[in-house]
């Protein structure tokens, strides 16, 4: 799915700002509202989410839909132009009415989704916009909720009112079966779009390398008659290559190579049109491949310093802001790090078109948490795998072209220990689903959690083995001594596995401002010490080809016993200030080049 943009032949209306709000009361059908509905309503910013938004308690314990409406109007010189209505992500799921009349239903919180609006909005004539959105989690959505059964951190204790009764008196409530907070609302951008009648629907880039020379294996999508044609040009805006047709394959001579910063991270600019239409797309000529216990990135051995990450913020929630993904990315250099994993979800697009700017490489995850926790097997009595196979192949549609994203994760910690049996038909068939989604072939994991990888049948399976450990933290809390020895007899395994292995998460959570002279869990020398002790046992190991922290920022939770204003195993507060591990880490990682180092 291609990224709205303006040009010579495209155009696009803004449609973020204030909208009118309200929360569903219960007084209409589920999902619906009507123009009378918004007589009381509250004015509420697109993009952000809605539950920091009002100081008013509702909105962060909201179960079930709210609703927004602006009016709009298409300019009139735009007629017989293809207009589309584009929603880049809406949490969790959306009705869209316009002028009354239900015309797009979508679910799933973390990708775009659009419809055609040519000939139902007149150019030139106001139009009413509602999008109703609903935040419910449970055993059908992705990311999971606990339905009737408790959240994250819940414990229906004797004597505490189960869920079921507690619905007798009051709201039901959602129980996420994740450790974030559920933000929800019309969390990124919202846009009208023009295309000419005949347009380009989607552009495929699968680059290669061959000698000093770059290889782009091209394919033009589109709809309506008219020739199709491609023109690359370098950055300096010389042309390099250019053919006709609709597929075909270009070689660019003595190609610039796309490289993780402090690498030049060149990006070619291919300027494709089919009729009347043009569209513009930046790319990178770089390959991935995994040979035995080596991620290669360009044919070089890669090494990940980085982290797990959110989209969260204070006041926006989940949602977009590009100011904090700058100021992100800003961060992720000076800490000497040059890459992160998109937990749990795809990020929004613009976040993936800056690291392609910048360097940095991307782990990309779909929104499959919280699949487990539960005693029945999730995998025959939750009902998400037509959708997971849905969201995996709309990220893969809508992020294949970036250099940046070199890994594909098909969720993160599922049970794969319960139901070992189950758990690998689930997710070895949904990876053979996966692999060939990929015109440019990315290796393609899941993370596992903290679990006896004894019994695990399926993580060893997997391109990549990417595993979340908390030796000396949930377990062995505070004893790092005996953290470490767990930590190797389970390293012990995996060395014989022959997959390269990234720490995908460990940390700490940590108190800013909390100092001990005798490092003891939450205080700052204790998240220092964690990691030194930690870092320095599988630096012994060639086979671990990477370590991403949990988290980069300190984010927001429910509420539960564990949490102290959200999870604050942030190496940086949540207010992007670091703490004192980063500054260590900063240190470490500058000591430990891109490629190479396990050589
Ligand atoms: C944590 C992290 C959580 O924030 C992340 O979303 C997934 C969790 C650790 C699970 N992984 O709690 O900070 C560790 C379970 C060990 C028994």
């Amino acid at each position: 799915m291609l990224y709205p943009i303006s040009n010579q032949r495209r155009l696009i209306i803004d449609l973020n700002g204030i909208w009118s709000f309200r929360l569903d009361d219960g007084s209409h059908a589920e999902g619906y509202a009507d123009t009378s509905f918004f007589a009381d309503s509250v004015l509420m910013p697109v993009p952000a989410s809605y539950n920091d938004m009002k100081e008013n308690p509702e909105y962060r314990s909201h179960y079930g839909w709210a609703y927004y409406r602006r009016t709009f109007t298409l300019p009139a010189f735009i007629k017989g132009q293809r207009t589309v209505l584009r929603f880049d992500a809406v949490t969790h799921q959306a009705k869209v009415y316009i002028n009354g009349k239900l015309v797009k239903e979508h679910k799933g919180g973390f990708l775009p989704f659009e419809l055609d609006i040519t000939g139902i909005v007149e150019p030139g004539t106001e139009a009413e916009l509602i999008v109703a959105v609903d935040n419910k989690v449970n055993h059908s959505t992705l990311p999971v909720g606990n339905e009737g059964g408790t959240a994250f951190f819940g414990s229906d204790n004797a004597g505490v009112p189960s869920v079921e009764k507690a619905k007798l008196w009051r709201r039901p409530q959602n129980l996420p079966n994740f450790d974030f907070f559920n933000y929800a609302g019309i969390n990124r951008n919202v846009r009208v779009y023009t295309t000419p009648p005949s347009y380009i629907s989607d552009i495929t880039i699968v680059p290669g390398i061959d000698g000093s020379d770059g290889i782009v294996d091209y394919s033009i999508d589109s709809v309506g008659s008219g020739d199709d044609a491609i023109t690359i040009k370098d950055r300096n805006g010389k042309v390099v290559a250019s053919g006709r047709g609709s597929r075909g394959r270009l070689t660019i001579s003595d190609a610039r190579l796309w490289w993780p910063y402090p690498g030049t991270p060149y990006l070619y600019t291919a300027e494709v049109s089919h009729g009347e239409d043009i569209y513009t797309l930046d790319f990178g000529i770089r390959t991935v491949e995994v040979q035995r216990e080596r991620f290669l990135i360009n044919g070089k051995p890669f090494y990940f310093k980085g982290f797990g990450k959110h989209e969260d913020s204070f006041v926006h929630g989940r949602g977009f802001d590009l100011a904090l993904d700058e100021k992100d990315i800003s961060l992720i250099h000076w800490i000497n790090a040059n890459s992160f994993r998109t937990s749990h979800y795809p990020y929004a697009e613009e976040m993936y078109s800056l690291c392609d700017r910048e360097g940095i490489v991307i782990i990309d995850e779909t929104p499959a948490v919280g699949i487990g926790g539960s005693s029945e097997d999730p995998y025959k009595t939750f009902s998400i795998r037509e959708h997971h196979e849905e969201v995996i192949r709309d990220l893969i549609a809508r992020d294949k072209n970036h250099p940046s994203v070199v890994m594909w994760s098909m969720g993160n910690e599922p049970d794969t220990v319960s139901f070992p049996e189950s758990a690998y038909e689930y997710w070895h068939s949904l990876y053979e689903f996966t692999k060939p989604l990929d015109p440019t072939g990315r290796p393609v994991t899941f993370v596992c959690c903290q679990n006896d990888y004894t019994k695990d049948l399926v993580t060893r399976t997997m391109d990549v083995v990417c595993i979340n450990r908390y030796y000396g933290w949930y377990n062995l809390s505070g004893d790092l001594d005996a953290a470490c020895y767990a930590l190797n007899e389970e390293l012990d395994f995996w060395q014989k596995q022959g997959k390269p292995v990234i720490l995908t998460e460990y940390g700490a959570d940590t108190l800013p401002g909390y100092h001990l002279t005798v490092p003891e869990m939450f205080s700052e020398e204790f998240q220092v010490l964690y990691y030194e002790r930690i870092n320095a046992e599988f630096d012994k190991r060639s086979f671990m080809i990477g370590e991403h922290p949990w988290n980069f920022a300190d984010f927001g939770t429910i509420q539960g016993p564990m949490r102290a204003d959200g999870n604050r195993k942030g190496l940086f507060t949540r207010e992007r200030r670091p703490k004192m591990v980063a500054h260590a880490l900063r240190k470490r990682w500058k000591g430990i080049p891109n490629f190479g180092y396990k050589e």
